[in-house]
């Protein structure tokens, strides 16, 4: 199977067939998670542990004062009318409160300019190997008592198959603004299932996307596929302070709980794809999502 950009003609085959069968596939990964040993503000201990584990945790990447400044820009963002009635804000499907504002750093010239700092995209340079461009930009707000979680997912296989993402060579990083509690529901990860590619079932439907981001059902894993990757590799819990982060490959599979605590699991996401990894069509769906969910401008950002 494969592919065709509709712009250029260019066919991309398709290594990753998701959302196609009626059974679950489990496929070895063909591409490294680290693409370069470039010296940088990554060690090489911490490229190892990434091409291993496929995550880094970062104890402090904001001072306290950047972390003052960004959490007044999120509770500027979350309060404003414009904002929250804007169609990049999603708001919890059991509340009215603000799950998550997309696109932020067209939203905020302050987290703009977190964005293209060299301690985060220049991160991002070092694992991929390339220069790099924003694919996504997000807050999860998780707000105290009720703030929703998010079932287990490869961010991957949604980009894959709806935002048309050839390879697997994109990473996110989350920057913590509120503590990450193992209660209020932090980021768990599988340590290696970026290794494997779990394919799912069930076709995707046209323009679910919205609903997939209050509550994401279709390109979720079968049960059985997650047990054998958390029997295989353990569940990590991605606790850390305010102002800490953690990169994780994309296709990590991933889920973080809800939130009962009356503490806030507010961060920041920035989702890192490599110039060489540029969106096709959707692998499997009727067309891509909004720009603001999957980017289509490849401007690399500046070094
Ligand atoms: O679909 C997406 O792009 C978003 N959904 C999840 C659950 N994680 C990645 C991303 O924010
Ligand atoms: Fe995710």
């Amino acid at each position: 199977m494969a592919v065709t950009d509709t712009a250029t003609g260019r066919r991309t085959p398709d290594r990753y067939p998701t959302r196609i069968a009626d059974r679950p596939l489990l496929i070895d990964r063909a591409e490294p998670a680290v693409w370069s040993n470039d010296p940088g503000l990554l060690s090489a201990d911490d490229l190892a542990s990434h091409q291993r584990d496929g995550f880094i945790t970062v104890p402090q990447l904001l001072t306290p004062d950047e972390v003052t400044l960004y959490s007044a820009e999120l509770d500027r963002l979350a309060t404003n009318a414009g904002v929250k009635a804007d169609e990049r804000t999603i708001v919890e499907k059991t509340s009215q409160q603000v799950r998550s504002v997309f696109e932020v750093h067209k939203l905020s010239d302050a987290v703009a300019k977190l964005v293209a700092d060299e301690r985060v995209a220049g991160r991002a340079r070092q694992i991929l190997g390339s220069d790099v461009y924003v694919h996504q930009t997000r807050i999860n707000y998780k707000p105290g008592f009720g703030g929703g979680g998010f079932y287990w997912h490869s961010d991957f296989e949604t980009w894959h198959a709806e935002d048309g993402m050839p390879s697997p060579r994109a990473v996110s990083i989350s920057i913590s603004l509120t503590e990450n509690f193992a209660h209020n529901g932090c980021l768990m990860i599988m340590p290696g299932s970026h290794r494997t590619f779990v394919s799912c079932v069930g076709e995707t439907p046209a323009d679910h996307y919205k609903e997939s981001l209050r509550e994401q059902e279709i390109g979720t894993p079968d049960r059985e596929s997650l047990t054998t990757l958390a029997d295989a590799h353990g569940i990590q819990m991605l606790t850390g302070a305010a102002g800490s982060a953690t990169l994780f490959d994309s296709n990590c599979m991933h889920g973080s709980g809800s939130n009962i605590t009356p503490y806030p699991r507010s961060n920041i996401f920035v989702v890192f794809n490599s110039v060489e990894n540029t969106l096709v069509e959707p692998f499997s769906a009727p067309s891509p999502r909004p720009t603001y969910i999957g980017a289509r401008d490849f401007t690399p950002l500046p070094r």
